[in-house]
């Protein structure tokens, strides 16, 4: 999940100096911000340091990630003509991409890499609205209104997606997650025609090379949709019990779901969270654990430690 590293004192070290777009393009920093989690925690798995909105910037979109904001947008993009100006994105646009890949496979060994891409609805979010939103409101009225602009964008969005998911599996990852964070927004009518048909896009062709993983925020009433991209994974946020979402999806495997904010509780009540996570996800076809959604800023390393603990303990059995 995003963020991961912002609550570790050796990230914020590592960070110091750094914006986050110049941090994504450094392959040492990237290298070493991926490996931090995995070193403290010793998790089963490491995600790629990069943002979403990365491939958007290495195709020529001014954006900017601001710190306390997220990624900001200086020209939204909103008609026919913006749309077209979008070109798609060359291997070669994020060479950096490849060599922190290299650097991350041979330090890891063993320990698979997770590579990851937003789908097409949640960047273009961020491209119409020009940053962060809560409704998604022109993002909705484009939709509505230019049927015709929207498939464009989240077309031209899907080869964008799908090239750089193919580029960190050319390079070495093991895994890739699709991150539609804002799905979640969309009645399932509205997920199925705007954007379940790119999200599809972006993941095929990807078909029998490595696992595809498919997560969104909220999405409760959306999973059995999203199944439909052909994701061999579904990511569950923390509202859905797992026990719940694997009777929906018996053939899928799930990954999450404990709720971020169990982080900042007592060790009792996060341990008996944990516990139930583990146990709700034993109803699954396989259960990867993990958050619900990004670690909180406020997160003590020490009791995300406590959870990995608990449920290497339980699994290692
Ligand atoms: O934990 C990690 O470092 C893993 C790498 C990672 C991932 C998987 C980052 C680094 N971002 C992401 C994905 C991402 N980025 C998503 C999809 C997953 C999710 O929903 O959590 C989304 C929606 C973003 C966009 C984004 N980037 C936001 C959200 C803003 C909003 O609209 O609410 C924010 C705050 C960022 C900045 C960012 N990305 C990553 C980090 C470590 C940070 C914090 C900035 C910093 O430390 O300076």
């Amino acid at each position: 999940m995003r963020q991961a590293g912002r609550s570790l004192p050796e990230y914020r070290k590592a960070r110091e100096g750094t914006t986050m777009m110049e941090a994504c393009r450094n392959p040492e920093l990237v290298c070493e911000i991926t490996m931090q989690p995995v070193r403290r925690y010793g998790t089963d798995a490491a995600i790629f340091f990069s943002d979403i909105v990365v491939p958007l910037a290495a195709v020529g979109i001014d954006v900017d990630i601001v710190p306390g904001v997220g990624p900001v947008v200086a020209e939204p993009l909103r008609t026919e003509a913006d749309v077209d100006r979008l070109r798609n994105l060359d291997p070669c646009d994020v060479g950096y991409v490849t060599e922190a890949i290299g650097l991350l496979t041979a330090e890891l060994g063993d320990i698979p890499l997770i590579g990851f891409a937003g789908a097409p609805f949640t960047l273009a979010s961020y491209l119409i609205e020009g940053g962060p939103s809560k409704d998604h409101s022109k993002t909705k009225a484009l939709m509505r209104s230019r049927p015709d602009v929207w498939h464009a964008l989240a077309g031209r969005l899907a080869a964008i997606c799908g090239e750089f998911l193919r580029v960190q599996i050319e390079a070495g990852a093991s895994a890739v997650q699709l991150f539609d964070s804002w799905a979640g927004a969309l009645s399932e009518a509205h997920y199925r025609r705007f954007a379940l048909p790119h999200s599809t896009a972006a993941l095929t062709g990807l078909a029998e090379s490595v696992p595809r993983i498919h997560f969104g925020v909220g999405t409760g009433h959306l999973l059995e949709a999203m199944t439909e991209t052909g994701a061999e994974v579904i990511g569950v946020d923390f509202r859905t019990p797992l026990d719940e979402a694997a009777a929906r999806l018996p053939d899928k495997a799930l990954q999450g779901n404990l709720d971020p904010a169990a982080i900042l509780a007592d060790d009792e009540p996060l341990l008996a969270e944990t516990d139930e996570v583990l146990r709700a996800g034993r109803a699954a076809k396989g259960h990867i654990f993990n958050l619900g959604h990004g670690v909180l800023p406020h997160s003590d390393p020490g009791k995300l430690k406590l959870v990995v603990d608990r449920v290497h303990e339980t699994t290692r059995r």
